[in-house]
């Protein structure tokens, strides 16, 4: 399978700057062309700081319209590969896989966090905490690249949970999407969650995607992550829990927030190549 690497250097929706280098520490390094990657190119944000919205909202658009074709063009060349830069990205990358939702597209998304947040439910006004919401076509509109939805709620999933606000999960079950909290997944056991969830996500008529957050796993295994959250997901059981699973649908895969510059023995790059090499074997 022929793959192509898309580098999202974004942190405006973040909460650290470092979040920008990780595409950039990631792109230099040796490591992906251990898997034969074909270049895609690089999306990179003038703006280093995190901007909260209203403010970021302007770059962050931008930026995801770039994305978004880029990814969009590159799909022709093999399975995209997305490496963030902050969780905001992701607005761009599932838009143009999903070519501004005229594709009817599933989506598996591993974190800590639901990410589903509107400024109006927002304590922090973050970026990064609502590209869910903005995929499944709510808040901000400057940030809807397409008219409705770009990712179809009864197809989507998201797993690995364990922090979230007021509004958050309201949203998710009233568009029906399904979420799995971590003391779901410590009671049925990684395995019977992941196999339930690639079931939904790729019974979409277009196929699905993959976005994993680095914080969905246990800061022991990925420390350099901007919002780290305790008792997450162990790298062997996620890999074992993946590696099995047939990835014929699988359309895309985006590996996001790791910030190089927590990342004091490498232990984050590691993961990021270990969950790699498990997804694109
Ligand atoms: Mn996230």
């Amino acid at each position: 399978m022929k793959t192509v690497a898309i580098d999202a250097g974004f942190a405006i929706g973040g909460a650290d700057t470092g979040n920008r280098n990780g595409p950039w520490l990631y792109r230099r390094s040796r490591l992906r062309y251990r898997h034969g990657m074909l270049d895609g190119g690089l999306v990179w944000q003038c703006q280093a700081q995190p901007l909260p919205w209203p403010e970021g909202v302007p770059e962050l658009r931008n930026s995801c319209i770039r994305l978004a074709r880029r990814v969009l063009r590159q799909q022709k060349r093999g399975l995209p590969v997305i490496i963030g830069g902050d969780h905001s990205c992701a607005i761009g990358t599932w838009s143009g896989l999903s070519d501004y939702g005229r594709k009817a597209l599933g989506l598996l998304w591993i974190d800590a966090h639901l990410d589903s947040h509107t400024p109006l439910t927002s304590p922090s006004g973050r970026l990064h905490g609502m590209p869910l919401a903005i995929l499944l076509g709510e808040g901000e509109p400057a940030l809807q690249l397409g008219k409705g939805p770009m990712v179809r709620p009864e197809y989507t999933v998201v797993l690995g949970v364990r922090s979230y606000e007021p509004g958050e999960p309201e949203r998710l079950q009233r568009l029906g999407v399904r979420f799995y909290t971590m003391d779901e997944i410590r009671r049925r056991g990684l395995g019977v969650c992941v196999a339930e969830a690639w079931r939904r996500v790729s019974a979409a008529p277009d196929g699905f995607g993959l976005s994993i957050d680095l914080d969905a796993l246990d800061p022991a295994y990925a420390p350099a992550v901007s919002v780290r959250e305790p008792d997450g997901l162990s790298l062997p059981h996620l890999v074992k829990a993946l590696h099995s699973r047939n990835r014929r649908r699988l359309k895309a895969v985006e590996i996001v927030e790791f910030n190089p510059t927590l990342d004091r023995d490498l232990r984050t790059q590691k993961t990021l190549t270990a969950l790699l090499n498990s997804l694109l074997r």
